[in-house]
């Protein structure tokens, strides 16, 4: 675990460094759209993430060096409940639905409420993915996003279609967000989090 870099701390050399993470259900296409951004690069093979892969990468963002670290993992883990550290210091967060499989679009509620429990406050945008695949569906209006107020994107990893504009305003935001200030919500919610490890530790046998 010392190799998981501190966020509330290291810059290294930058002058901010956020987390940024993806959900939704598996083959929405999470990990295409992050290799899209960050190799521009896409390689239409059918490997699902089955363990964590973190992506590293390096942004101008009005003039500062920023960097990113991209956590990709498997969406097929939804049943189970994605790991806490999956969510801890995250920044940022993109919920990706296929256009091609409306069930991922009726999951959106499930990994948001889970997003939530872990990180109340943090920006999160909302990405349909695909869409070459289904050009009308981008005169669809989606009533999940509006409803809480996300900015929605229609994209696709495999052309490219507004993926680095989304990235971009993920960046933006997790910046942004990293830079008001320690977010005291996020501190209570880190101690909680703290409290029931050591419970969990001091009860088991
Ligand atoms: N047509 C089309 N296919 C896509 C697009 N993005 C991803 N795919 C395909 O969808 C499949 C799943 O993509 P992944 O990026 O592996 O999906 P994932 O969300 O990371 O899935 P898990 O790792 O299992 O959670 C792959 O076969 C991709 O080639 C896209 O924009 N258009
Ligand atoms: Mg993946």
């Amino acid at each position: 675990m010392s190799e998981i870099p501190d966020y509330e701390s290291s810059h290294e050399g930058y002058d901010s460094r956020v987390k940024i993470i993806c959900l939704g259900d598996s083959a929405v296409g999470k990990s295409k759209l992050v290799e899209r951004f960050v190799m521009n690069g896409y390689q239409p093979q059918q490997l699902s993430t089955y363990a964590l892969t973190l992506f590293k990468h390096e942004y101008q963002l009005n003039g500062k060096k920023i960097a990113i670290d991209f956590w990709d993992t498997a969406g097929q883990e939804r049943f189970q409940s994605m790991h806490t550290s999956y969510y801890h210091q995250a920044h940022c967060c993109i919920l990706v639905f296929d256009v091609t499989r409306k069930v991922t679009y009726k999951n959106l509620p499930t990994w948001y409420k889970e997003l939530r429990q872990h990180r109340p406050e943090i920006p999160c945008l909302c990405a349909a993915n695909k869409i070459d695949a289904n050009m009308a569906i981008t005169k669809t209006s989606f009533n999940f996003p509006k409803k809480h107020g996300m900015p929605f994107y229609f994209v696709s990893a495999s052309d490219g279609t507004n993926v680095v504009k989304m990235f971009r305003h993920a960046i933006q935001a997790a910046v942004e967000y990293r830079t008001s200030g320690s977010d005291i919500t996020d501190l209570i919610m880190e101690e909680l989090e703290r409290m029931e490890l050591e419970e969990t530790e001091q009860t088991s046998p």
